[in-house]
C-alpha cells in the first residue's frame, strides 16, 4: 500500500483505466443484446423498424416520407429505423433478417413480392417480434405470420379502371397493358380486377400486355416496342401505375400518336404529375392508391400493442380522378 501511496502517478492510471474499462462495456439503457440497438434503448423506448423495398418514384417516396414522418410525430414513444431495399427482394429479405438480429420491437414491412419472405416470418415469430404488412401482401397467414395487412383494394382498382375504360369507349377499344413488379400482389390483382371487367365487353381487346416494373422509364421503353407492333391498332392504354403511364405517353407523343384524345390513358395512383397530365388533357384517368400509411400504420401498431384483435387486412378508401375533378385536388397530391 506504502508503494501505492508513494507512487500516486500510478494510482492515477489505475483508477483512470478502471474507468475506462468500465465505461467502454456500458450497453445503451434497455437494451436486451445484439449490438445495443434492440428493442427498447435511448431511454427505453422502442425500436420500430420499416423495411422499405424501394425509394424510387413519387409514389414510393410520398410511403417513406409518411412513415418517417410520423414516427418523427411519435418520438417520444419510439425510435426509427429504416431499410432500402433498392429494389431488390433478396435484399428486402435481408434487412428484415438484420432487424430481427437488432431485436427491433416491431417491423413495418412493405414486401415487394408476394413469396420469399416465410422463413422471416417464422424468424419473427420466433423472436416475438410483429410484423405488419402495408402496402402489398405477402404469402402468410395474418395473425399468425404477421399482424395484419394495410393496403389498397388492388383487384377493385382494376375494376373501377375497367369499367371507366369500357364506358369511355363504348366498350370498343385496342388496349395496351402496362404491368407493375413482376410476382407482386399489386400488379397481380390489378391485372385480375381490370380483365374481369373488361371480360363483360367482347370488344375491348388487350392487344399487348407487358411487365414495365412500374417505372417511367420502363413503360415508355415498352410502350414504343409496342407502338412499333401494333401503331394505330392501340387506342387505349392500362397501366398499373402513373409512373409507368407519363413513360407510355412521351412515347406515344414521340411516335406522333395523340395521347389523351386517339389514345385513352387510364391508370392508377393519383400522383400529382398524373393529374397535371390529366388538366392537360395527355391522360385521362387515374384510380387513387394512397401512399400516406405513417398514421394509420402506428395508429394499428398501437392497437396490436395494446392487446386489441385485428382484422385480417385493413383496407384503405380510393378516390377517382379524371378531368371533372383533378384540378381539385392536384395540390394535395403527392
Ligand atoms: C401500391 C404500390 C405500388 C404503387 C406503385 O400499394 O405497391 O407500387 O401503385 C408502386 O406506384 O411502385
Amino acid at each position: 500500500m506504502n508503494f501505492l501511496l508513494k507512487n500516486r502517478s500510478v494510482l492515477v492510471f489505475i483508477l483512470l483505466f478502471a474507468v475506462a474499462f468500465i465505461g467502454c462495456n456500458r450497453k445503451p439503457a434497455g437494451s436486451t443484446g445484439g449490438n445495443g440497438t434492440s428493442g427498447s434503448e435511448g431511454g427505453g423506448k422502442k425500436t420500430v423498424a420499416f423495411a422499405q423495398m424501394e425509394n424510387t418514384g413519387p409514389w414510393r417516396i410520398a410511403e417513406s416520407e409518411s412513415m418517417k414522418s410520423e414516427a418523427a410525430k411519435r418520438a417520444a414513444s419510439y425510435n426509427f429505423a429504416y431499410t432500402d431495399a433498392q429494389g431488390t427482394t433478396a435484399k428486402q429479405v435481408s434487412d428484415v433478417e438484420d432487424l430481427i438480429a437488432r431485436k427491433v420491437s416491431a417491423i413495418f414491412l412493405a414486401p415487394r413480392e408476394a413469396e420469399g419472405f416465410s422463413s422471416t416470418f417464422q424468424a419473427a415469430k420466433a423472436a416475438n417480434i410483429p410484423i405488419i404488412l402495408i402496402d402489398r401482401e405477402a404469402t402468410g397467414t395474418p395473425g399468425t405470420d404477421f399482424v395484419t395487412v394495410i393496403k389498397s383494394d388492388f383487384i377493385k382498382e382494376g375494376q373501377r379502371a375497367g369499367e371507366w375504360l369500357a364506358k369511355q369507349t363504348n366498350g370498343r377499344a385496342g388496349i395496351v397493358e402496362l404491368k407493375g413488379t413482376t410476382g407482386s400482389s399489386v400488379a397481380n390483382d390489378r391485372s385480375k380486377g381490370f380483365m374481369d371487367e373488361i371480360r363483360k365487353s367482347p370488344d375491348m381487346k388487350v392487344i399487348a400486355s407487358q411487365d414495365a416494373n412500374f417505372t417511367r422509364a420502363e413503360g415508355q421503353k415498352v410502350m414504343e416496342n409496342i407502338i412499333q407492333a401494333k401503331g394505330k391498332e392501340i387506342t387505349a392504354v392500362y397501366a398499373h401505375n402513373d409512373e409507368m403511364a407519363l413513360g407510355a405517353i412521351q412515347a406515344l407523343k414521340a411516335a406522333g400518336m395523340n395521347p389523351g384524345k386517339d389514345v385513352i390513358i387510364v391508370s392508377i395512383d393519383g400522383q400529382k404529375s398524373a393529374l397535371q397530365a390529366i388538366i392537360a388533357g395527355e391522360m385521362n384517368a387515374t384510380v387513387e392508391c394512397n401512399p400516406r400509411f405513417g398514421p394509420i400504420a402506428f395508429d394499428t401498431l398501437e392497437k396490436h400493442l395494446r392487446g386489441e384483435k385485428l382484422p385480417a387486412q385493413i383496407i384503405n378508401e380510393d378516390r377517382f380522378f379524371d378531368a371533372s375533378n383533378a384540378a381539385q385536388f392536384v395540390n394535395e397530391a403527392y
